[in-house]
Protein backbone atom coordinates (compact mmCIF):
# COMPACT_ATOMS: atom_id res chain seq x y z
CA UNK A 1 0.00 0.00 0.00
CA UNK A 2 2.85 2.38 1.04
CA UNK A 3 5.04 1.64 -2.27
CA UNK A 4 1.40 2.34 -4.18
CA UNK A 5 0.96 5.46 -2.44
CA UNK A 6 4.63 6.47 -3.07
CA UNK A 7 4.27 6.18 -6.66
CA UNK A 8 1.14 7.87 -7.03
CA UNK A 9 3.58 10.38 -4.99
CA UNK A 10 5.40 10.79 -7.53
CA UNK A 11 3.49 10.86 -10.43
CA UNK A 12 1.71 13.31 -9.00
CA UNK A 13 5.37 15.62 -7.84
CA UNK A 14 6.26 14.97 -11.51
CA UNK A 15 3.37 16.87 -12.82
CA UNK A 16 3.42 19.53 -10.31
CA UNK A 17 6.76 19.99 -11.34
CA UNK A 18 6.08 19.21 -15.42
CA UNK A 19 3.27 21.85 -15.01
CA UNK A 20 5.11 24.62 -13.06
CA UNK A 21 7.80 24.45 -15.64
CA UNK A 22 5.22 24.50 -18.76
CA UNK A 23 2.55 26.43 -17.57
CA UNK A 24 1.44 29.91 -19.67
CA UNK A 25 2.97 32.14 -18.46
CA UNK A 26 0.86 35.40 -17.26
CA UNK A 27 3.58 37.70 -18.63
CA UNK A 28 1.87 40.43 -21.37
CA UNK A 29 3.41 42.85 -22.55
CA UNK A 30 2.19 46.15 -24.40
CA UNK A 31 3.30 48.73 -27.19
CA UNK A 32 2.18 52.27 -27.85
CA UNK A 33 2.97 53.03 -31.05
CA UNK A 34 2.85 57.15 -32.29
CA UNK A 35 4.58 58.62 -35.40
CA UNK A 36 7.68 59.91 -34.28
CA UNK A 37 7.95 58.53 -30.97
CA UNK A 38 10.54 55.88 -30.13
CA UNK A 39 11.55 55.67 -33.63
CA UNK A 40 8.49 54.75 -34.95
CA UNK A 41 7.59 55.46 -38.21
CA UNK A 42 4.72 53.13 -39.30
CA UNK A 43 1.90 55.03 -39.44
CA UNK A 44 0.00 56.42 -42.61
CA UNK A 45 -2.94 58.39 -43.59
CA UNK A 46 -5.27 60.34 -45.99
CA UNK A 47 -8.37 61.30 -47.07
CA UNK A 48 -10.16 61.13 -49.82
CA UNK A 49 -12.89 63.74 -51.21
CA UNK A 50 -15.68 63.01 -52.69
CA UNK A 51 -15.92 65.97 -55.25
CA UNK A 52 -12.66 65.02 -57.18
CA UNK A 53 -9.50 63.53 -57.70
CA UNK A 54 -7.94 65.71 -54.92
CA UNK A 55 -5.88 63.94 -52.21
CA UNK A 56 -4.07 65.05 -49.02
CA UNK A 57 -1.77 62.85 -47.16
CA UNK A 58 0.62 65.16 -46.14
CA UNK A 59 -1.68 67.06 -44.30
CA UNK A 60 -1.60 67.67 -40.53
CA UNK A 61 -5.00 66.26 -40.08
CA UNK A 62 -7.58 63.81 -41.81
CA UNK A 63 -11.24 64.17 -42.62
CA UNK A 64 -14.43 62.61 -42.32
CA UNK A 65 -17.66 63.19 -42.88
CA UNK A 66 -20.00 65.93 -45.14
CA UNK A 67 -18.93 70.04 -45.65
CA UNK A 68 -21.05 72.45 -45.68
CA UNK A 69 -20.28 72.23 -49.64
CA UNK A 70 -22.31 68.79 -49.28
CA UNK A 71 -19.16 67.16 -50.37
CA UNK A 72 -18.02 64.53 -48.03
CA UNK A 73 -14.73 63.16 -46.56
CA UNK A 74 -13.15 59.62 -45.51
CA UNK A 75 -10.30 59.13 -43.73
CA UNK A 76 -8.40 56.20 -44.22
CA UNK A 77 -5.24 55.40 -41.30
CA UNK A 78 -2.98 52.17 -41.46
CA UNK A 79 -0.08 51.00 -39.34
CA UNK A 80 2.84 49.22 -39.57
CA UNK A 81 2.73 45.91 -36.99
CA UNK A 82 6.04 44.62 -37.84
CA UNK A 83 6.80 45.47 -34.19
CA UNK A 84 4.96 42.80 -32.63
CA UNK A 85 6.32 39.48 -32.65
CA UNK A 86 5.25 36.67 -34.71
CA UNK A 87 2.90 34.20 -32.88
CA UNK A 88 1.60 37.22 -30.27
CA UNK A 89 -1.98 36.83 -29.11
CA UNK A 90 -3.20 40.41 -29.48
CA UNK A 91 -5.79 40.90 -26.31
CA UNK A 92 -6.40 44.75 -26.36
CA UNK A 93 -6.15 47.87 -28.89
CA UNK A 94 -7.18 51.24 -28.67
CA UNK A 95 -7.05 53.74 -31.17
CA UNK A 96 -7.15 57.27 -29.92
CA UNK A 97 -7.71 60.33 -32.50
CA UNK A 98 -7.84 64.07 -31.21
CA UNK A 99 -10.13 66.38 -33.00
CA UNK A 100 -8.36 69.64 -34.46
CA UNK A 101 -11.53 71.10 -36.07
CA UNK A 102 -15.23 70.49 -35.29
CA UNK A 103 -17.27 71.37 -38.24
CA UNK A 104 -20.05 74.20 -37.80
CA UNK A 105 -18.34 73.82 -34.07
CA UNK A 106 -21.19 70.54 -34.03
CA UNK A 107 -20.56 68.31 -31.04
CA UNK A 108 -20.51 64.75 -30.29
CA UNK A 109 -20.85 62.53 -34.04
CA UNK A 110 -20.44 58.85 -33.88
CA UNK A 111 -17.49 57.32 -36.30
CA UNK A 112 -17.16 53.89 -37.15
CA UNK A 113 -14.02 51.80 -38.00
CA UNK A 114 -13.99 49.77 -41.01
CA UNK A 115 -11.60 47.60 -42.56
CA UNK A 116 -10.34 48.40 -45.73
CA UNK A 117 -10.12 45.94 -48.36
CA UNK A 118 -7.28 47.22 -50.64
CA UNK A 119 -3.63 48.47 -50.88
CA UNK A 120 -3.75 52.68 -51.31
CA UNK A 121 -1.20 55.11 -51.38
CA UNK A 122 -1.13 57.61 -48.67
CA UNK A 123 1.47 60.44 -50.93
CA UNK A 124 2.45 63.85 -49.28
CA UNK A 125 -0.14 66.51 -50.42
CA UNK A 126 -1.13 68.80 -48.07
CA UNK A 127 -3.49 70.97 -50.21
CA UNK A 128 -5.53 74.42 -49.32
CA UNK A 129 -8.03 75.48 -46.60
CA UNK A 130 -5.85 73.57 -44.08
CA UNK A 131 -6.25 70.53 -46.12
CA UNK A 132 -9.92 70.44 -45.95
CA UNK A 133 -9.81 70.02 -49.94
CA UNK A 134 -6.59 68.72 -50.93
CA UNK A 135 -4.92 69.14 -54.00
CA UNK A 136 -4.19 67.18 -56.94
CA UNK A 137 -3.47 63.76 -56.05
CA UNK A 138 -0.04 62.47 -57.40
CA UNK A 139 0.99 59.30 -58.87
CA UNK A 140 -0.35 56.23 -56.42
CA UNK A 141 -2.35 58.32 -54.27
CA UNK A 142 -5.87 57.47 -53.00
CA UNK A 143 -8.62 59.00 -54.00
CA UNK A 144 -12.21 58.90 -54.09
CA UNK A 145 -12.13 57.09 -57.35
CA UNK A 146 -8.73 55.25 -56.80
CA UNK A 147 -6.77 53.22 -54.26
CA UNK A 148 -3.38 53.91 -56.68
CA UNK A 149 -4.40 57.12 -58.42
CA UNK A 150 -3.43 56.54 -62.28
CA UNK A 151 -2.73 53.36 -61.69
CA UNK A 152 -6.08 51.46 -59.85
CA UNK A 153 -9.42 52.07 -58.81
CA UNK A 154 -11.43 51.18 -56.20
CA UNK A 155 -14.30 48.91 -56.93
CA UNK A 156 -16.65 51.38 -55.15
CA UNK A 157 -16.28 54.67 -55.42
CA UNK A 158 -15.51 55.96 -51.92
CA UNK A 159 -12.85 53.18 -51.07
CA UNK A 160 -13.32 49.44 -50.59
CA UNK A 161 -14.35 48.45 -47.18
CA UNK A 162 -16.30 46.10 -45.21
CA UNK A 163 -19.94 46.63 -44.15
CA UNK A 164 -18.56 45.58 -40.53
CA UNK A 165 -18.02 47.91 -38.40
CA UNK A 166 -14.89 47.32 -36.16
CA UNK A 167 -15.61 49.79 -34.04
CA UNK A 168 -17.41 52.99 -33.08
CA UNK A 169 -16.26 56.28 -31.01
CA UNK A 170 -18.03 59.73 -30.52
CA UNK A 171 -15.53 62.61 -31.78
CA UNK A 172 -16.75 65.69 -30.15
CA UNK A 173 -15.22 69.28 -30.13
CA UNK A 174 -11.58 70.10 -30.86
CA UNK A 175 -9.23 69.42 -28.58
CA UNK A 176 -11.56 66.01 -27.50
CA UNK A 177 -10.69 62.80 -28.02
CA UNK A 178 -12.05 59.56 -29.77
CA UNK A 179 -11.14 56.25 -28.86
CA UNK A 180 -12.01 53.23 -30.37
CA UNK A 181 -11.26 49.79 -29.22
CA UNK A 182 -13.46 46.68 -28.40
CA UNK A 183 -13.02 42.54 -29.99
CA UNK A 184 -13.51 43.19 -33.34
CA UNK A 185 -10.61 45.40 -33.44
CA UNK A 186 -8.53 42.52 -31.51
CA UNK A 187 -9.69 40.39 -34.02
CA UNK A 188 -8.54 43.09 -36.95
CA UNK A 189 -5.53 43.55 -35.75
CA UNK A 190 -5.17 39.40 -34.72
CA UNK A 191 -5.38 38.79 -38.34
CA UNK A 192 -2.87 41.33 -39.83
CA UNK A 193 -0.16 40.30 -37.81
CA UNK A 194 -0.74 36.92 -39.01
CA UNK A 195 -1.04 38.12 -42.49
CA UNK A 196 0.59 41.41 -43.22
CA UNK A 197 -0.13 41.87 -46.24
CA UNK A 198 -3.87 42.29 -45.67
CA UNK A 199 -3.16 45.08 -43.54
CA UNK A 200 -4.69 47.42 -45.53
CA UNK A 201 -5.61 49.79 -42.27
CA UNK A 202 -9.49 51.02 -41.47
CA UNK A 203 -11.49 53.57 -42.88
CA UNK A 204 -12.92 56.33 -40.85
CA UNK A 205 -16.38 56.81 -42.00
CA UNK A 206 -19.03 59.32 -40.24
CA UNK A 207 -21.98 57.69 -38.83
CA UNK A 208 -24.44 60.92 -40.20
CA UNK A 209 -22.02 60.86 -43.03
CA UNK A 210 -24.45 63.13 -45.41
CA UNK A 211 -25.37 65.65 -43.35
CA UNK A 212 -24.36 69.18 -44.07
CA UNK A 213 -21.65 70.89 -42.00
CA UNK A 214 -20.73 67.41 -39.79
CA UNK A 215 -17.34 67.04 -41.05
CA UNK A 216 -14.56 66.74 -38.38
CA UNK A 217 -10.90 66.98 -38.72
CA UNK A 218 -8.79 64.77 -37.21
CA UNK A 219 -4.92 65.44 -35.95
CA UNK A 220 -2.86 63.47 -38.43
CA UNK A 221 0.08 61.20 -38.10
CA UNK A 222 1.89 64.57 -39.70
CA UNK A 223 0.64 66.89 -37.12
CA UNK A 224 2.38 69.28 -34.49
CA UNK A 225 1.36 67.25 -31.39
CA UNK A 226 -1.55 64.93 -30.67
CA UNK A 227 -0.81 62.41 -33.53
CA UNK A 228 -2.99 58.97 -33.76
CA UNK A 229 -2.28 56.60 -30.99
CA UNK A 230 -2.42 53.03 -31.31
CA UNK A 231 -2.09 50.78 -27.71
CA UNK A 232 -1.75 47.59 -28.19
CA UNK A 233 -1.74 44.84 -25.50
CA UNK A 234 -0.41 41.31 -26.84
CA UNK A 235 0.64 38.57 -25.19
CA UNK A 236 3.55 36.76 -27.22
CA UNK A 237 3.63 32.86 -28.03
CA UNK A 238 7.01 31.91 -26.67
CA UNK A 239 7.28 33.80 -23.16
CA UNK A 240 11.18 34.16 -23.21
CA UNK A 241 12.46 34.10 -18.95
CA UNK A 242 15.39 35.07 -18.30
CA UNK A 243 17.54 32.17 -18.04
CA UNK A 244 18.37 32.65 -14.46
CA UNK A 245 14.51 32.29 -14.06
CA UNK A 246 14.78 28.85 -15.62
CA UNK A 247 17.71 27.41 -13.99
CA UNK A 248 16.42 29.00 -10.72
CA UNK A 249 13.32 26.78 -11.20
CA UNK A 250 15.25 23.70 -12.45
CA UNK A 251 17.21 23.61 -9.32
CA UNK A 252 13.92 24.48 -7.03
CA UNK A 253 11.91 21.18 -8.63
CA UNK A 254 15.15 18.62 -8.10
CA UNK A 255 15.63 19.79 -4.36
CA UNK A 256 11.58 19.42 -4.03
CA UNK A 257 11.87 16.00 -5.85
CA UNK A 258 15.24 14.83 -4.50
CA UNK A 259 13.37 15.06 -0.72
CA UNK A 260 10.48 14.29 -1.35
CA UNK A 261 12.05 10.68 -2.96
CA UNK A 262 14.28 10.68 0.52
CA UNK A 263 11.06 11.32 3.06
CA UNK A 264 9.12 8.02 1.01
CA UNK A 265 12.12 5.74 1.03
CA UNK A 266 12.67 6.62 4.84
CA UNK A 267 8.71 5.55 4.97
CA UNK A 268 8.90 2.62 3.30
CA UNK A 269 12.11 1.05 5.43
CA UNK A 270 9.98 2.62 8.43
CA UNK A 271 6.87 0.59 7.40
CA UNK A 272 8.56 -2.49 6.01
CA1 LIG B 1 -0.64 61.36 -43.65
Amino acid sequence: MIRKSGCASLALLFCCTLAVLTAPSAYGDSLVLIQGVDGYAGFEDTSLFSENENSGGGSDGVFAGTNGQLDTRRALIRADFSVIPQGAAITDVSLQMTVMISGDNFGNVDFTLHKVLRDWGEGDVIGLSEGGFGATAAPGDATWLSNAHGASSWTDAGGDFTPNVSATAAAGLAGTTATWGGPSLVADLQGWIEDSSSNHGWLILSAIEGEFKRVKKFHSSEALQDRPVLTIQFTPDTVEMPLMDEIAILISAITIGSIAIVRLRRAHAINR
